[in-house]
């Protein structure tokens, strides 16, 4: 997979040498660059913001340097190398919610650019320009404001990138019990069985690996009723039985509210 990234703080992306991601760099599965946008100005401060048109405070990304960095990453001609057209990502807390299923449709990408706005954003034009030669999808992380998308990349290529071929050896299991089957993860527990007097789940150490799966799935169900409600509701009812039902009550979960009548 190859990635580019825009910035106007490329120092962002250090820990891109780092860890399983620099290994996949350094194993040529990740092919990253980093472009400082700056590149991109032409005037004496290499200016990258303006006021906003209509008001209100901050500034805006300008559209020129933005549109420069674009052509030269996502030429409307393919270059000789041959490479495909890129996705544009673009962090933003105005974005559809990135998701473990958009991670994996990623992953699938071979070409992956990102754009990482500062101040109040990017001009909308250069989304709507880049949208007529490329895919376009910006992207949130959650209900809460940055100081850009810097972070936000950094979080999405780690999700994306330990799904990618080779990038976690046999011995990383690619296991994403949490949102990958629409549940929250039971517990972990590792040795010692008894720490400052707290004892592992005596279940978990009976190699009864029946009740094991029960536990844990009891568990998981438990946790999901009790912090993410918004994942219950979204259970197919046909994936739950009697016993599931059980310990969804057990973790509170309201039953559906009795028709009131008028
Ligand atoms: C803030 C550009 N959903 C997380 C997120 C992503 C991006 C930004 N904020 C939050 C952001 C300022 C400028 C992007």
């Amino acid at each position: 997979m190859r990635v580019d990234i825009v910035s106007i703080f490329p120092e962002y992306f250090a820990p891109l040498d780092l860890s399983l991601i620099g290994k996949a760099r350094a194993n040529g599965l990740l092919r990253l660059a980093v472009h400082d946008l700056r590149t991109w100005t032409h005037d004496v401060h290499r200016t990258v913001d303006d006021t906003p048109y209509g008001g209100g405070p901050g500034m805006v990304m300008r559209p020129e340097p933005w549109g420069e960095a674009l052509d030269a990453l996502a030429p409307d001609e393919l270059s000789p190398d041959g490479h495909t057209l890129p996705r544009l990502l673009v962090p933003s807390p105005a974005g559809v919610p990135f998701t473990q299923a958009m991670a994996h449709e990623l992953a699938a990408e071979s070409h992956l650019l990102f754009a990482c706005g500062r101040y109040e954003g990017i001009d909308q034009r250069v989304l709507e320009h880049a949208a007529t030669r490329m895919p376009v999808t910006e992207v949130s992380l959650g209900d809460y404001v940055l100081f850009g998308g810097e972070v936000a990349v950094l979080v999405v290529l780690e999700a994306v990138t330990r799904l990618l071929p080779g990038v976690l050896g046999n011995a990383g299991s690619l296991d994403e019990e949490s949102h990958a089957h629409g549940l929250l993860e039971a517990p972990l527990y590792t040795k010692p069985a008894t720490w400052r007097g707290l004892d592992v789940p005596e279940v978990l150490r009976s190699g009864d690996h029946g009740r094991i799966a029960r536990w844990r799935r009891d568990e998981a169900l438990r946790r999901t009723a009790d912090r993410r409600p918004d994942m219950v509701g979204a259970l197919s009812p046909e994936s739950l039985d009697s016993r599931d039902r059980a310990a969804l009550d057990q973790g509170g979960f309201p039953s559906p509210p009795e028709h009131v009548a008028k």
